[in-house]
């Protein structure tokens, strides 16, 4: 199966977070490649990576990062794959910091900013496998599946508290 996204950290530090990513892929059964590589500790090396993965087949990108976090953009300056960026909070300042880094990039250099921390690392998987269901019909269905038993599960609680109350 052809690995169509990339799921980048800045840190291991990070791994957690975007295990909630992995998570979603794998139920959803997209193959995903995973590495940790950082815009500024493996500045060349996350370069070269971007670029031999479009190459590959990567078409999506999702990065995770924390503190000034520049991981997303620096991907999406060199790839015009659409780039999904994860805020993570592993700063004193609670991913605020991260969230302003990863969501304010400058026009032209577009990245999609997620929530922080793992429901963001969840929704970044989920809008990834979305932009594949462009060209990926088997996706629609499972995508649409995913959502009835979210709608179902909640009906079920709300079930349950009105026997109890
Ligand atoms: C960022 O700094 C990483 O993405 C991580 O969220 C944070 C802390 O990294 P470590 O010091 O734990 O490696 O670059």
């Amino acid at each position: 199966m052809n690995k169509q996204v990339a799921i980048l950290m800045g840190s291991d530090s990070d791994l957690a977070v975007m295990e909630e990513a992995v998570k979603i892929l794998k139920t959803f059964e997209v193959a995903f490649e995973i590495h940790i590589l950082s815009a500024h500790r493996t500045p060349d090396e996350t370069v070269r990576y971007v670029r031999d993965a479009q190459e590959k087949g990567i078409k999506v990108f999702i990065a995770g990062a924390g503190n000034a976090a520049h991981l997303a953009g620096t991907i999406a300056a060199h790839t015009i794959c659409p780039v999904i960026g994860v805020p993570i909070d592993s700063s004193p300042l609670h991913g605020i910091d991260a969230l302003l880094s990863t969501v304010q990039m400058p026009k032209g250099i577009p990245v999609a900013t997620v929530a922080v921390g793992k429901g963001g690392a969840g929704n970044a998987a989920l809008l990834a496998i979305e932009i594949l269901a462009i060209s990926e019909k088997r996706l629609v269905g499972q995508l649409q599946n995913f959502r009835k038993s979210m709608t179902e599960e909640v009906l079920r609680k709300d079930a349950e508290l009105q026997k109890k109350y």
